[in-house]
């Protein structure tokens, strides 16, 4: 069976179930410490463009590679552009996260393509290119798959390498010296965590247990649905899409919940690059459709309604000229076409960044 058929098929199944995940929002931690971040700057003419490919596809030595350069990024610890970036989304007083709100896709594509510039900036010193991206990890179709063997993304030899990013010395060396009031944070900073422990991923003689089990993942089928339907609207999916985001958070759980500590998780990027791709699926569809990306940027405009978000600040996120980013401003990727809507090699533009000082930020609400 095709996977699109297979889709439709078992999310008839289970389009009644409605209990959607959500991650708990959280609003953290009180200090006072200013943190820097995050004016982007416009990317040099003929600038490389990255291609963010299937961690699957990577090979021992590209996925060895990736986690060099996030090595890279951590090193500076408290700070450090590793540091700051998962700050950013949860933990610390540099939280700006939105969730449940209706730019969540937006503010996660900005936030993704600021750590993957940070990224090629580490791997540039490393390796002297900037021929990297954020690989995505696609356990939606593994799921569908129920493919067992490839929750192993990392490959047996570079696994180790994965692990040591959870050790205790180096989420120490991130968080800094004092230890986290915040339980989930405190508790991480004590221990520390291996990749994917709960949903087993690191256990081979476990890999047919938790994770694919997890019951979140059937609620997801439904939401995952509207993306092959050929009548999909901007209100259609918005809501899905985080409602998809949340299951393989909560399926490898922790760190990859609870949301504050989340962005301590390398399995965090993998998955936002993939959530970042099923936007740009979406885009990319209704481009296709609709022959214009202005079609569906005047719904998402109109379709935001009272609470309309098309012209808020996707804060704390500046343009190169002082101005803010918006989610009218995000549609600036270029794919290629003639791709399945669930797989376009999508292609992204690199763009370089400027360090801001910030104050203090806090996870905001949905609204
Ligand atoms: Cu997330």
């Amino acid at each position: 069976m095709a996977p699109s058929t297979r889709l439709v098929a078992l999310a008839i199944v289970v389009a009644a179930v409605d209990a959607a995940p959500t991650i708990r929002e959280v609003h953290h931690l009180d200090t006072t410490a200013p943190s820097t971040c995050c004016t982007t700057t416009t990317p040099a003419p003929g600038s490389p463009v990255v291609v963010r490919r299937n961690i699957l596809d990577l090979t021992s030595e590209e996925q060895s590679r990736f986690l060099s350069a996030i090595e890279k990024m951590q090193e500076p610890g408290y700070g450090g552009p590793f540091q700051m970036m998962e700050a950013l989304h949860g933990h610390g007083p540099e939280a700006a996260c939105i969730h449940s709100a209706k730019n969540f896709a937006h503010w996660h594509r900005i936030y993704l393509h600021l750590f993957e510039v940070k990224l090629q900036d580490a791997y540039e010193e490393l390796y002297g290119s900037r021929n990297i991206s954020i690989p995505y990890w696609d356990s939606y179709s593994l799921w569908l798959a129920q493919d067992t063997d490839s929750v192993f993304f990392f490959k047996s030899d570079v696994m180790p390498q994965a692990h040591a990013l959870g050790a205790k010395a180096n989420i120490q060396n991130l968080w800094g010296p004092t230890t986290p009031t915040e339980s989930n944070a405190k508790k991480f900073y004590g221990k520390g965590f291996e990749m994917c422990k709960k949903g087993n991923c690191a256990t081979p003689d476990k890999t047919l247990g938790k994770l694919w089990k997890h019951k979140s993942w059937p609620s997801m089928l439904g939401y995952l649905e509207m993306f092959v339907r050929d009548d999909l609207t901007w209100n259609g999916i918005l809501t899905q899409l985080e409602n998809i985001h949340n299951t393989p958070h909560l399926a490898v759980s922790g760190p990859m919940k609870p949301l504050p500590v989340a962005g301590i998780h390398i399995y965090f990027w993998l998955h936002h690059s993939a959530i970042d791709r099923l936007f740009e699926s979406f885009i990319q569809r209704r481009i296709a459709i609709d022959g214009d990306v202005s079609v569906l940027e005047a719904e998402m405009a109109a379709g935001t309604g009272k609470n309309a978000l098309w012209t808020d600040w996707l804060d704390p996120f500046l343009k190169a000229d002082g101005s803010q980013w918006t989610m009218s401003g995000t549609h600036f990727r270029t794919s290629t076409t003639g791709t399945t809507r669930f797989s376009p090699p999508t292609t992204f533009t690199t763009r370089s960044f400027t360090i801001r000082r910030l104050g203090r930020r806090r996870c905001r609400a949905g609204r």
